[in-house]
């Protein structure tokens, strides 16, 4: 009769191995201990006499997986086979789901195993269950004596309604499972149609295929380690003598109940006391990793360490961290033995699975259940990647979902369950604090570096602007000292020809009637001090060009020749004066020259100028121009070359200061500002180019005006 232990939430399902004595029930439940998962299953109880017969019976609990939420727990029982043993065999027998009839094969023992089927059959009635309708197989054991009845004979003997029948050897373990899963899958078809579970085809086919799946690992890999010999039993003082008179039915029954709700309770202090190992375990472990996740600054590996934790105490072969960058669709981030996530792989025109959980924000167990009628995406996504159970935990920190913890466990191994489920919950909450955390310190850690940079950036720009402003300043002091220069320099310079001006005109006042000479006399130096004068405001003119400085030149295609005979025109009375020739030298495919003409034309003019004032007369001053090539661009170079005293090596680089005047004075006798070369120069370097001064063999200077077109 099925139990049902709500506080556990467990449901027991009670098999009976039953039999003539010595027939090998005992050996068929060793080996079905020996090969079980130690998870899955309790310690084998045995009451024994002194000789190993079975006295009481034979326990041994085993948990099958999930019906409904329920654990389902299959026990299996021996009863013991003497002939005088019967009302301990039917105390063992009440509540009985399943029976596997263990029969001899020996060709004397045929009776004893007719006899102990027909007293199966008798105790079965006297516990109020039908043999008709009692899920039943039948064993025919010891198949690897020499001396044993054909299957033949034994089924004619004891199967007459043809109930499923195996051929096994107990010491060995051949076909011991296989009768046992047989026995398994029908007990548990009757169990689901008396609980009412749906009993169409396809839901009695999947649970078929689940109790298949749950027995897998002990049917296809019977582990041959432990020697049966080594399995422990609990033998218990020797309660009676089995010699001596036998106690009364009643007697017998109350002990036997009593010593089967002491090994039931056995079993379920020990299922207990498993547990309470493991709260300890699992607490010792939340403990250890939630300091350790205190301490990770970096939230990559937090999620590593999250899912070693979740290996190593979980069990698990498969697991991953999927997180959420920020647009609400998870990515994996850590996986570990799977190659995807098989939560997060979708088929065709679905979400995933572990989309939906982490929008539900609700962990969630991922178990096959045995009812099974349907069957979940969540739990196809997980057997189709190979595993037989799941747990999905997401991860939630400050009310906010940073990701889900999925992990997997693989088939034949117990399956993933309630506490499970806890102890994924509390992990996955723990590291999404952690991992808050370490994103929140990196956010810190970057916008700190960001502010330092910024930091460091401005200060370079601020120090670049000091030094722009300071270079200015100098210029602008530099600037101001050519000014008070050129008001100074202007104004003793006045004085000289005003003054003149000023003598001879009252000269000429006072003589009126002078002599024709006399008067022609100061007109002469009234006409040489007004044209003093008028180059002197030339030059305040080209001084107020260097103060101007910084406009930049309109530099636009200008005619060759205009240019020349702009410069050269105004420069004929005075080199006709000077009795110096000018000559002028240009290629004849060269007509244009990129550059501000007016600008131009002054500078080359003060140069050639200069020249003439420095050529003795019958000298020559020759203004040549060129095509060069510099750096691989075309420039155009004006030469201006002439015949006079030149300039000594250390003059040749200061003639170009504002204000210089070399030692050699001009012809003329009147010195001028001293501004002509500086303003050419100038007016050079701001298009671009270089004028240089060189001297020139046996005697003279020659300017060169280079200029980039
Ligand atoms: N050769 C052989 N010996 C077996 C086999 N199965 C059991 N035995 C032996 O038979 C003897 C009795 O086996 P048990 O398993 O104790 O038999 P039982 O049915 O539990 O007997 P009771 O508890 O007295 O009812 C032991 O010595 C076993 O080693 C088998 O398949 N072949
Ligand atoms: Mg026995």
């Amino acid at each position: 009769m099925v139990q049902f232990d709500n506080q556990y939430r467990q449901i027991k399902v009670k098999i009976v191995y039953y039999g003539p004595a010595l027939g090998g029930k005992t050996t068929c439940l060793k080996h079905v201990h020996r090969v079980t998962d130690p998870q899955r299953r309790t310690r084998l109880y045995s009451l024994n006499t002194a000789s190993d017969r079975t006295l009481f019976f034979d326990l041994l609990s085993l948990n099958l997986g999930r019906i409904r939420g329920y654990r389902l727990t299959i026990q299996l029982y021996t009863v013991p086979g003497q002939v005088q043993y019967n009302a301990t065999r039917r105390a063992v027998l009440a509540g009985a789901d399943g029976v596997i009839f263990v029969a001899d094969s020996q060709p004397d023992q045929l009776e004893a195993n007719r006899q102990s089927a027909a007293n199966l059959r008798e105790n079965l009635e006297a516990n109020g269950i039908d043999p008709q309708t009692l899920p039943l197989v039948l064993q025919y054991n010891k198949r690897d004596l020499a001396d044993q009845l054909s299957i033949a004979d034994l089924e004619t003997a004891l199967n007459p309604e043809a109930r499923p029948a195996f051929p096994t050897i107990a010491i060995s373990g051949d076909g011991v499972m296989d009768a046992f899963a047989a026995i398994t899958e029908s007990t548990l078809v009757s169990l689901a149609d008396r609980l009412g579970i749906d009993t169409t085809g396809h839901a009695i086919d999947r649970l078929r295929q689940q109790t298949r799946a749950a027995l897998e690992p002990f049917v296809s890999a019977p582990d041959p380690g432990a020697a049966i010999d080594d399995i422990e039993v609990t033998t218990p003082d020797r309660p009676s003598d089995e010699t001596g008179p036998l106690p009364a039915d009643v007697l017998v029954g109350e002990a036997v109940r009593a010593n089967l709700a002491m090994t039931d309770l056995g079993a379920r202090l020990e299922t207990v006391s498993r547990q309470l190992d493991r709260k300890v375990r699992v607490i010792r472990a939340i403990a250890d990793f939630g300091r350790a996740i205190t301490h990770q600054r970096d939230p990559a590996d937090v999620l590593r360490m999250l899912v070693r934790t979740a290996v190593a105490h979980l069990g698990v072969q498969g697991t991953a961290v999927l997180i959420v960058p920020g647009a609400g669709e998870l990515r994996e981030a850590v996986v570990h033995g799977v190659e995807r996530d098989p939560l997060l792989a979708t088929r065709a025109g679905e979400r995933a699975v572990a989309q939906e959980i982490a929008a539900a924000g609700e962990p969630v167990l991922i178990a096959a259940d045995l009812e099974g009628a349907t069957v979940s995406a969540a739990q196809l996504a997980v057997e189709d990647s190979g595993f037989s159970s799941a747990v999905a935990a997401p991860m939630v920190a400050n009310d906010r979902l940073l990701g889900l913890l999925t992990v997997y466990r693989v088939r034949g191994r117990s399956p993933l369950d309630d506490d499970d489920l806890e102890l994924a919950v509390i992990l996955a909450a723990t590291a999404a604090m952690g991992y808050a955390n370490a994103l929140a310190f990196r956010q810190l850690e970057e916008s700190r570096t960001g502010l330092e940079s910024t930091v460091v950036q401005r200060t370079d720009e601020l120090r670049t602007t000091l030094d722009e402003v300071r270079r200015l300043n100098r210029e602008l002091e530099g600037l101001d000292r050519v000014k008070s220069e050129l008001i100074s320099r202007i104004a003793s310079q006045l004085k000289t020809p005003v003054a003149s001006l000023v003598t001879a005109v009252g000269a000429l006042d006072r003589v009126r009637d002078a002599p024709p000479d006399t008067t022609s006399r100061f007109l002469d130096i009234i006409r040489g001090e007004a044209a003093t004068l008028a180059e002197l405001i030339d030059s305040v003119a080209q001084a107020a060009a260097v103060v101007g400085q910084g406009r930049a030149p309109e530099v636009r295609p200008a005619g060759l020749a205009e240019l020349l005979r702009a410069t050269v025109a105004p420069l004929r009375d005075l080199a006709r004066r000077f009795e110096v020739e000018i000559k002028v030298l240009s290629p004849s495919d060269l007509t244009t020259i990129s550059c501000d003409a007016e600008a131009l034309a002054t500078a080359l003019r003060a140069v050639v100028k200069n020249a003439i004032e420095h050529t003795p007369a019958g000298g020559e001053v020759r203004i040549e121009v060129r095509r060069a090539m510099r750096a691989g661009r075309p420039w155009i170079e004006l030469k201006v070359s002439d015949t006079g005293a030149g300039l000594a090596a250390d003059e040749l680089s200061r003639a170009t200061e504002p204000f210089w005047q070399g030692a050699a004075g001009k012809r003329g006798g009147h010195r001028g500002i001293g501004l002509g070369l500086a303003i050419a120069r100038q007016t050079v370097e701001r298009h671009g180019g270089r004028l240089t001064l060189a001297r020139r063999e046996p005697a003279g200077l020659q300017a060169s005006l280079a200029l980039p077109q």
